[in-house]
């Protein structure tokens, strides 16, 4: 073993790239393992996903007090959360707090990136190179990297040219912005757009929002949360957090569901929806009833419901037509929540323009060209989204055994074994990879999990005085084939999303998270470990002197 956290060494026991929720909680565990670790991150600060959306509007869609660590009583009894879902400022504020006070933030090296790393099975070792020319070695590899890591920006004829202000929504300046009297264009209107594009309005003026795809929107009902309810919470976190472990999302602030929509009247119905649509928040419908994603019957009760209000919101009937998603089943996409959004249609200066009927011919210095002339803007806001949860990691040139790129491998299908280990990639854990829950659960409760689990495997490994451990290539298949057949199951499916790589031109189309539940998964990840590591190809440790 290396000397403990010794951030000079060359060679360190586990090198965590990435400093977000993932990479932070990684580092903290693992080097109170013992284990020398070092971790790397891009950015000048922790935060990962909470440090690089900084975008007006930014915030959360997991309730607040579901969106946070359990493994420290301490940081737990001692955060006070502001509203029900925190605004990326507050999560921010909150990662940096517990990188302090775990020490985490000693141990990670920022304005770093890695951009290689090989395996050597002679040696049991990876060697990582950052952009610095730096070269570590270390038995363990941690892929904190995120799931909503990798930007998108669209491929527009004369983009380049374009002589505004430019910003993408995961890569937003620090320096506040101020887009008063500006001419703004913006194209995204997934969960970003519809956070910003109301911000974004009541400063600039004129918005011109460029929507290929319309999306359902949910409103949010943001509000501070009480002092009693803060207080109810601090008193049962134990309790409170073993019930988040145990649910199919990960949440302990909304039950799970037992009965189907469809045992309720049409009426009945309404009443339910119009209830919920006061509470606010995606969940309090997505969790209300078993059948949304599994019975085309039961979301379209939903997604009409949706759409009727959307009618109802928006005054413009062409413009509300064209918000009213129409080629999806609701949940398909991610459900965005939103504070104003569809109202923000109603103000003279914001102008819809439906991609589907006015395409983008080019971006010219002054503007954006649409076949129906010129529209000249001050700045182009992209909120294009993401090469999502296997971007990240395939962005990195990862080279596993026998010279075999993990890029490569995952052109064809992103395999992992059980979601967090690749054949061919000895002792390299990807958090909340594909085929994990990872974004169809709540974030955090799935990393400690990754976490843990990583931490318990290593455990095992020193114990059973392994140097590596490798996700054996049939059982990796297995576990795939179980994810997308549970996935088949569902509505998940049926859409072109970021979920199936659908939104990156030329990426292998596979649905990827796990939707089978937390719960579920949290079951196998056991089963796997009682067995011995059950699925892994267990080497012993190479002596090396
Ligand atoms: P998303 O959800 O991937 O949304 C990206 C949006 O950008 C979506 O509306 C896309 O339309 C649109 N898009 C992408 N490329 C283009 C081009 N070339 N032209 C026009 N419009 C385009 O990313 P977000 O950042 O909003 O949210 C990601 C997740 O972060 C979110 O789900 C939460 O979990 C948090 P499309 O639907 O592909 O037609």
């Amino acid at each position: 073993m290396n000397m403990p956290n010794d951030t000079r060494s060359r060679s360190v026991d586990v090198v965590v790239i990435g400093a977000g929720f993932a990479g932070v909680y990684a580092v903290h565990r693992l080097s109170s393992r013992g284990l020398s670790v070092r971790g790397f991150e891009a950015g000048s600060d922790v935060g990962g996903t909470w440090y690089w959306n900084r975008y007006p509007g930014a915030r959360c869609d997991v309730e607040s007090l579901d969106y946070s660590f359990g493994f420290s009583d301490k940081i737990q009894q001692n955060w006070d959360w502001g509203h029900r879902y925190s605004f990326q400022p507050s999560i921010h504020q909150y990662i940096s707090y517990v990188a302090d006070e775990t020490g985490a933030r000693s141990l990670i090296e920022f304005e770093t990136s890695v951009v290689s790393q090989s395996y050597d099975a002679q040696t049991q070792h990876w060697t990582v190179k950052t952009d610095k020319g730096e070269l570590i070695t270390c038995r363990y590899c941690v892929m904190a990297t995120g799931n909503l890591t990798a930007p998108l920006y669209p491929d527009m004829t004369g983009l380049d040219t374009y002589a505004g202000e430019k910003y993408h929504s995961s890569r937003w300046p620090k320096e506040p912005t101020d887009f008063t009297g500006k001419r703004v264009a913006i194209f995204g209107t997934g969960a970003s757009g519809v956070q910003i594009i109301p911000e974004v309005a009541k400063e600039a003026s004129k918005l011109y929002v460029f929507q290929r795809t319309a999306n359902f929107s949910l409103p949010a009902r943001n509000r501070p949360l009480t002092s009693a309810e803060i207080e109810t919470v601090r008193k049962h976190y134990p309790e409170l957090r073993d019930k988040a472990r145990q649910h199919v999302f990960g949440i302990h602030s909304t039950p799970e569901p037992t009965r189907s929509v469809l045992e309720l009247s049409e009426e009945e119905t309404i009443e339910q929806f119009e209830k919920f649509w006061e509470i606010g928040g995606s969940l309090t419908f997505q969790m209300a009833f078993t059948d949304f994603m599994r019975d085309e019957r039961a979301n379209k009760r939903l997604a009409d419901f949706v759409r009727s209000k959307i009618r109802q919101t928006v005054n413009d009937r062409k413009t509300a037509e064209a918000l009213c998603p129409n080629d999806h089943p609701i949940g398909a996409k991610r459900i965005c929540i939103d504070t104003g959004y569809f109202e923000t249609y109603n103000l003279p200066q914001v102008e819809l323009i439906n991609l589907r009927e006015r395409p983008v011919v080019r971006i010219t210095p002054k503007g954006i060209e649409t076949k129906e002339g010129l529209l000249e803007v001050d700045v182009i806001i992209f909120a294009t989204g993401f090469d999502a949860i296997t971007g990240a990691v395939t962005r990195i040139d990862i080279t596993g055994r026998n010279g075999l790129k993990l890029a490569q491998k995952w052109s064809e299908r992103p395999a992992a074994y059980m979601g967090i280990a690749v054949a061919n990639f000895p002792n390299m854990f990807v958090i909340t990879g594909p085929g994990s829950p990872s974004v169809k659960s709540n974030m955090v409760t799935s990393i400690e999990q990754h976490v843990e689990l990583i931490d318990d495997i290593i455990g095992y490994m020193q114990k059973h005085g392994l140097g590596a451990v490798d996700a054996d290539e049939e059982a990796e298949n297995d576990w795939v084939d179980y994810v997308n057949e549970v996935a088949n199951k569902t509505l998940f499916v049926k859409s072109d999303s970021w979920y199936n790589g659908a939104n990156v031109p030329g990426k292998a189309r596979n649905f990827v998270p796990f939707v089978g539940g937390v719960n579920t998964y949290r079951l196998a990840l056991e089963a796997m470990m009682q067995n011995n590591l059950k699925g892994f190809i267990k080497e012993p440790l190479i002596n090396q002197s």
